[in-house]
């Protein structure tokens, strides 16, 4: 943003708290953090010379690696000078009168700016569940998207972690190969495929390099941000071993999006979602030895509908002698104490504990700041419980003028690959810029009956799914107290960019264009 912004000859400032670039890359340093869309599409694809130069490892880079990226991103462009780090962004008020959005500083500081763009990230406001007696635990305690920077030494360790979403999953196997014991408290079990990483061959990466281009277009068309054709069939059609070899195929190549695109209707009918998660349980018995374990790390609602994780040796980790797995849905943790945790049922003696417990999603990150419109209205009050969530296309909302987020909730941010989406509403918005600026508009605000439009639609759209039907991030339900509904367009990434170039196209339809009132 902060680039294309630039290049445009608008000035502009970002704010950032991390002490550099990366965003969730730069906090989330917990042992086996990598990414989980292969790393020749997670890549920002707005310079071709970008994208010649830089030259990934492997298909799932860790962290370190794609920080290093992000790093080489902000070098190449000269992007630091304009960025202020360590710096987080307290309030932001519309001022109606001078239309300006009165941006405070955490440091006391007062900006002042026509636009005001959050680029917050989805998962990015840490979970930390409220358990009683956190604050007497006198071992040590991590978040694993607030990792330290130094390393952390479990080696001879008692080591608790607290959740297996994709930072369990992932820290897991790491963490049982150091600590002297790894006590893994699951409330969830989840369903995780191989991520069969392995380094990328030289020519794989000429290849990929020659053909950007055309990856390029396929990836912003496509339905989840990668190349990647979709077998319409449903599951439900082909014979049972057909299926189950196309199954096994593709779950040997790795990686899950692939495995979403085996058959036209996983997502929407519950028959077929079934043959698949049937399929993934089946992976679970034939990995874990001891029965009993694998029945508790047996997952029962429908593939996909909570985020699909890939892993490496993930399940494998549960034949170590060292690792004690601790169903807390059945026996829920009671309170941290001193010297460890207790569950309903027993106490656990710990070291060190992970909360590996994730995020408020999307909207917690733009609730962290004071965000408010015109006549005071928070953001926060908003979108309260009763009035629900609402946006108009994911990137505004009525009654906060020249107003935009970056993959904010209702686009398709999560549900698909990042940088996709990201460069998608990046583009997007200082077109939008642009277009105010050659016809000396001072405003644009989103219209109430617009965002209804598209709040119903995306609420639609999900209801036709599985995915409404299982309690997840996605839909604020790992959040007390959070207001529920689905928080992410899941019309797919290549019809979203279509409506959104259509609505610029007609003088952005649906948006109040306001000339100067001064
Ligand atoms: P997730 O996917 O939200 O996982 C958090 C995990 O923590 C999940 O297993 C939760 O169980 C568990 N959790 C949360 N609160 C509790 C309490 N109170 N007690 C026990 N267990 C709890 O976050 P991640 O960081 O793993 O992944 C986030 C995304 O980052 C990931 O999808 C990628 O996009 C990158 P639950 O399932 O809610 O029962």
């Amino acid at each position: 943003m902060l680039y294309r912004l630039r290049e445009a000859g608008f000035s502009t400032r970002v704010y950032e708290a991390g002490g550099d670039v990366g965003g969730v890359w730069y906090w989330n340093r917990y042992p086996g953090a990598r990414c989980d869309s292969e790393s020749i599409y997670y890549n920002f694809t707005f310079s071709d010379e970008l994208l010649q130069e830089w030259t990934w490892s492997q298909r799932y880079p860790e962290q370190p690696e794609i920080l290093r990226y992000l790093r080489f991103v902000a070098d190449k462009f000269k992007l630091r000078q304009d960025i202020q780090f360590n710096t987080r962004v307290a309030a932001a008020h519309y001022d109606e009168k001078a239309n300006r959005w009165k941006i405070q500083l955490d440091d006391g500081t007062i900006a002042y700016a026509k636009y005001f763009i959050t680029a917050v990230g989805c998962l990015s406001a840490a979970n930390i569940p409220k358990f009683e007696g956190i604050d007497s635990f006198k071992g040590e305690w991590y978040h694993t998207g607030h990792w330290p920077h130094e390393k952390v030494n479990f080696a001879g360790k008692r080591v608790g972690v607290i959740g297996t979403g994709s930072s369990g999953v992932q820290s897991i196997p790491v963490i049982a190969e150091e600590a002297e014991h790894l006590t893994v408290f699951q409330r969830t079990p989840q369903y995780s495929s191989p991520a069969k990483n392995h380094p990328y061959d030289p020519e794989f990466i000429r290849k990929t390099k020659e053909n950007y281009n055309e990856i390029r277009q396929q990836m912003r068309n496509s339905r989840v941000g990668i190349p990647l054709m979709r077998n319409e069939q449903s599951a439900l059609d082909a014979p049972h071993e057909e299926r189950l070899q196309k199954y096994e195929e593709v779950w040997n190549e790795g990686g899950f999006w692939k495995l979403a695109a085996t058959y036209g209707d996983l997502t929407t009918n519950e028959a077929a979602n079934e043959t698949l998660s049937d399929f993934l349980r089946s992976k679970i018995r034939k990995v874990v030895k001891d029965p009993k374990v694998a029945e508790k790390l047996m997952p029962d609602y429908f593939y996909f509908t909570k985020r699909p994780i890939i892993d490496t040796n993930y399940y494998e980790t549960f034949n170590r002698d060292n690792v004690t797995l601790v169903d807390v849905k059945e026996a829920p943790i009671e309170r941290i104490t001193p010297t460890g945790l207790k569950t309903a049922e027993k106490e656990y003696e710990l070291d060190a504990i992970v909360f590996a417990t994730g995020f408020d999603a999307m909207t917690g990150p733009l609730f962290k700041i004071d965000i408010r419109g015109k006549n005071g209205l928070g953001l926060k009050e908003k979108w309260a419980e009763g009035a629900r969530l609402k946006t108009y296309l994911g990137m505004s909302t009525a009654g906060f003028p020249n107003f935009f987020m970056i993959t904010g909730p209702e686009s398709p941010s999560v549900i698909s690959n990042m940088p996709v989406s990201i460069e998608q509403h990046v583009e997007w918005i200082s077109d939008c810029i642009h277009y105010l600026h050659k016809n000396n508009l001072e405003t644009i605000e989103a219209r109430t009956e617009a965002e209804e439009a598209w709040s119903k639609h995306c609420k639609e759209v999900a209801e036709a799914t599985l995915y409404s039907k299982t309690d997840s991030w996605y839909t604020g339900a790992n959040i007390e107290g959070k207001p529920q509904g689905f928080l992410i367009y899941l019309g797919g990434v290549g019809t979203y960019r279509e409506i959104c170039s259509e609505v610029a196209a007609k003088g952005y339809e649906g948006f109040t264009l306001e000339p100067s009132s001064n």
